[in-house]
């Protein structure tokens, strides 16, 4: 058996493996990352492409920010659409000067792909059967498969990053796990194109014929979704069907805009809330999809990873650099406060946007619940007080520092 040695075992390279990796090293905290597919299927994956201020400033401080600087956009506000009736939410004016930045997930990963090869940092590729053990003793190990040997990598902590499908989740005791989970009765289908986008920012609508979201990636990229039903699959949706769908649930003035052209990719997502709790057990610790799941309508998945990213950042600075091991215990409570926060955001902004139908929800019947909804919604969009209060939650609510 080949024996490695750190000090943090970093489980997946998604985003969240991959930042708290960068942001380690640099720190001079030694980690190596054990992911179960090649870099180029992580890369493969379209997902999120709105970054809270934390998340961008957590890239800067990662040394990672250079090529996001440059071509991410800074958007100011978005649309939400109801029925064909527009309103901007000014996210800049109503929050006293708070953004995002519109840069895709699979920029950000990549970027910090290559930071991890520049520096030299060991990242294995295709490992297989990965096994974390004794996480209680402060000697933890995690064995996997590589290249056609049984590799052992001995180790301080054990940053689980392996998103929902994950192994990590499973080493705490189910005794000691709650995991609160709702499955919602639609999904997502995302299209991307190399097209110009309908509109400067993104717009949210909300339609009798279901959600519809138009948002991009660059000038001259697209990427576009719609709720669709969970028995469809891609090949129910050519790009045509795709493209005459989502034209018909846009504002008008969006609509007329529409430029269509072949997908580059399509896939849809099914819409999930999923929080396991409590994040950490003995010396390993959840860190984002790992731990928990939203619904992509208020861009709040990678950015929940990000957060947690921060706090276990500040945890094991404190460790490493001042040998306080008691502020451990502080990071699945730190985290969970946030994730709850976004959790509810997502799940809110979920509610207020999508078509029920006739689907039950919430012990009434969809359309009961969809007119209730659509009423929260008006009220919240009639006020300036009610568009703040998406506004504020949108940009992301400030990160928490650790107590002394
Ligand atoms: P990931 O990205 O799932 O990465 C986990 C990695 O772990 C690997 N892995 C393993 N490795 C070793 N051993 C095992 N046994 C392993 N099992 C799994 C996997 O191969 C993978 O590489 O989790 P991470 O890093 O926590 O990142 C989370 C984000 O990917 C996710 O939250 C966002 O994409 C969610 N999301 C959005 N978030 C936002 O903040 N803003 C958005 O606008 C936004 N839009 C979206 C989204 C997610 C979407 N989908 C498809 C789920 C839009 C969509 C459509
Ligand atoms: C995206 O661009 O992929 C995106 C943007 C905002 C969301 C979800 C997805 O709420």
């Amino acid at each position: 058996m080949k024996t490695l040695k750190t000090q943090v075992a970093i489980i997946g390279a998604g985003p969240s493996g991959l930042l708290l990796g960068q942001l380690l090293a640099r720190q001079g905290i030694s980690n190596i990352i054990l992911e179960r597919v090649t870099g180029d299927y992580v890369l493969g994956r379209i997902r999120a492409g709105i970054l809270e201020q934390g998340f961008v400033d957590l890239v800067r401080e990662a040394g990672v920010g250079d090529r996001m600087d440059k071509e991410g956009e800074v958007h100011g506000g978005f649309e939400i659409a109801v029925n064909g009736r527009s309103i901007r939410i000014d996210m800049a004016k109503l929050t006293g000067g708070d953004t995002v930045v519109c840069y895709g997930q699979t920029e950000i990963t990549k970027d910090l792909m290559d930071a991890r090869k520049a520096a030299e940092l060991v990242t294995c590729y295709e490992a297989a059967d990965v096994k974390l053990n004794d996480v209680t003793s402060d000697k933890p190990t995690v064995t996997f498969e590589h290249g056609g040997e049984t590799c052992q990598l001995e180790c301080d902590y054990i940053a689980g990053c392996d998103g929902f499908h994950g192994v990590s989740r499973q080493t705490i005791p189910a005794e000691l796990r709650t995991e609160h989970e709702t499955i919602y009765p639609f999904g997502w289908m995302g299209l991307l194109s190399e097209t110009p986008p309908v509109s400067k920012e993104l717009i949210y609508s909300k339609h009798e014929r279901g959600f519809a979201l138009a948002s991009r990636r660059s000038a001259t990229r697209s990427r576009n979704y719609i709720q669709v039903s969970l028995d469809d699959t891609v090949d129910d949706w050519p790009d045509d069907r795709f493209w005459e769908e989502f034209k018909r649930r846009l504002p008008t003035k969006a609509a007329e805009s529409l430029v269509t052209g072949p997908s580059i990719e399509k896939s849809i997502a099914p819409l999930r809330s999923f929080i396991c709790e409590p994040m950490q057990y003995g010396n390993m610790f959840l860190v984002g999809d790992a731990a928990h799941i939203v619904p992509p309508t208020g861009a709040k998945g990678l950015n929940l990873a990000a957060s947690d990213v921060s706090t276990l950042y500040k945890v094991l600075l404190r460790v490493y650099q001042e040998g306080d091991k008691k502020c451990i215990e502080q990071y699945s409570e730190i985290a969970l406060r946030r994730v709850w926060h976004g959790e509810r955001f997502s799940w809110w902004m979920t509610n207020m946007l999508h078509n029920f139908g006739d689907m039950t929800s919430h012990g009434m019947d969809g359309l009961t619940f969809g007119r209730f909804m659509e009423s929260e919604l008006n009220y919240y969009l009639a006020s300036e007080a009610g568009q703040r209060v998406i506004a504020e939650q949108y940009v992301g609510l400030p990160y928490e520092d650790l107590t002394t």
